[in-house]
């Protein structure tokens, strides 16, 4: 569904009562692109992503708000209502995109909390406009919520939010979810900016991680860094009482399994295969262009297989969807030139005239062309260094109804702790990576059933709504029913 920014349409953002909603939103970004329509004209489009399609029923049902940027380094649109979704756009000047979203979110935390496989970067600059966004956030939370009501706060960007939302709203509850790991002491420490981390992240009633581990190492920081006492996740600190618990993420199960049924995808799934020459073998890697990803170990890997003669390339492609991501940050330009650097040695080496033997895509493509290449894909290698969870695991496992499809998972991403049929691999171990991308390769339907049943089982019980409902069902709880 599509609303024209700034037209009629889009005013009563603002609950009729003045008394403020009962449930908001809080991320970096708003639900919503600016997209043009079919009459050439600007409008909004719903984002594509399972966070979304998660919280829609959730916000709609419950009066909600959410706020968050709108992509633009520009005034603000008025608040506007899309789809039965109240959206409060936040104001980022060009410093602002540049020192808080670039630089103190994605050049320092993103690389730190990924086990610093990329040098983080410290500036002083960035961390006080990080700090001044946050209360921006937390400021606009304050406005909107109603009293007594949850907000809920996403992702590494927001991580002094609910401290200070607590001292402008005591009444509220508020929840944080953190996307991404959450590092050990030792990295962790290395933040100019720990102790305000930390007493934000504690200003929430409820913190979500993806992993056990990463809610373990937070535990430990609390108790580490500001002498905090905890039992069995719950931290209290100052008076405050914080429940820190892991709620993996999922996907939308259902919307993927219709999808994969889809004719007109499976037809294309077919027109796929058949355009790469009908191989034996398709390996296929999907990811934002990201250094935590393991791009380079996978097409190493993939590369010495072809040399080795444990892959024939006669017979084998792959195919490597890099989505370009962060493209004015200079370690994301670096590892473009890197990855680009090896595809061509690759093919270089061991292609033929027509045929290449990996195709990559630095492009981004619609639900259902993801969809056809999931179904397309003999083996699906997913290798990051560090990853939150790792949607791009589940999607390939739910798409493939028939039971059928190789899926290779790094064990440091956090899909790893439930998807444990995959092969499971360091993907710093080369020889190890190639072993089991050979193996993937050469398993038969039998083996790929029985590793993908318990998997496809395990989605359908957990898909993004029950991880959704799973937290807001703890948030909502009164303090005194968490667990002491
Ligand atoms: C962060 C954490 C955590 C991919 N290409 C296209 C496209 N995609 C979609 C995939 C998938 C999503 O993007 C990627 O999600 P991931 O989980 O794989 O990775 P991050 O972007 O790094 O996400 C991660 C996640 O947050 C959720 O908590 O799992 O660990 O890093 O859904 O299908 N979507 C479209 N076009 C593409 O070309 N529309």
């Amino acid at each position: 569904m599509t609303t024209e920014p700034g037209s009629a349409s889009t005013s009563g953002a603002e609950p009729a009562d003045g008394r403020g909603y009962d449930l908001v939103v809080l991320a970096n970004r708003l639900p919503v692109d600016q997209a043009t329509g079919p009459d050439g004209k600007r409008c909004w489009q719903r984002s594509p992503g399972g966070l979304v399609t998660a919280l829609h029923p959730i916000m709609q049902s419950r009066a909600g708000a959410w706020a968050g940027w709108h992509g633009q380094p520009e005034t603000a649109p008025a608040p506007f209502t899309h789809d039965g979704i109240h959206l409060h756009p936040i104001e980022l000047s060009d410093d602002d995109v540049d020192a808080y979203y670039e630089g103190q979110s994605n050049a320092t935390i993103w690389p730190l909390y990924h086990d610093a496989v990329e040098q983080p970067v410290f500036d002083r600059r960035w961390r006080q406009a990080y700090h001044s966004v946050n209360h921006r956030f937390a400021a606009a939370a304050a406005r909107l919520a109603a009293p007594g009501a949850l907000v809920w706060v996403h992702d590494y960007h927001l991580q002094l939010v609910p401290g200070m939302l607590r001292k402008l709203r005591p009444d509220l509850r508020i929840g944080f979810f953190l996307h991404i790991p959450f590092p050990p002491v030792e990295l962790f420490c290395q933040l100019p900016m720990r102790d305000e981390i930390m007493r934000g992240l504690l200003g929430a009633d409820l913190v979500g991680f993806q992993h056990p581990q990463a809610t373990r190492n937070f535990t430990r920081l609390a108790a580490h860094l500001l002498g905090a006492n905890h039992t069995g996740g719950v931290i209290k600190h100052e008076g405050g009482v914080t429940t820190a618990a892991t709620f993996p993420i999922s996907i939308d199960v259902a919307g993927q399994q219709q999808l994969a049924a889809d004719p007109h995808v499976r037809a294309r799934a077919g027109e796929i295969r058949r355009e790469l020459g009908n191989p034996r073998t398709l390996v296929l890697g999907v990811d934002r262009l990201d250094y935590t990803k393991g791009i380079e170990h996978r097409l190493a890997a993939y590369g010495e297989l072809l040399a080795d003669g444990r892959l024939d390339p006669a017979d084998t492609v792959m195919v490597q969807v890099a989505v370009p991501s962060r493209q004015r940050l200079d370690q994301y330009q670096a590892l473009r030139e890197r990855v680009e650097r090896t595809v061509s040695h690759v093919n270089g080496r061991h292609a033929g005239i027509g045929r290449l033997c990996v195709h990559y895509l630095h492009q981004s493509y619609d639900r259902a062309e993801l969809a056809a290449l999931y179904l397309a894909a003999d083996v699906m290698a997913v290798t990051p260094l560090r990853d939150g969870m790792n949607l791009v695991a589940k999607e390939y496992v739910a798409t493939r109804t028939d039971g059928t499809g190789a899926l290779v998972l790094s064990e440091f991403a956090g899909a790893a702790a439930e998807l444990s049929q995959a092969w499971t691999v360091n993907p710093h171990n080369l020889e190890a990576l190639k072993d089991a991308l050979a193996e993937a390769a050469a398993a038969g339907a039998d083996e790929q059933r029985r590793r993908m049943q318990p998997m496809r089982f395990h989605l359908r019980r957990h898909d993004v709504n029950r991880w959704a409902s799973a937290f807001l069902g703890q948030l909502d709880r009164p303090a005194r029913q968490m667990p002491a």
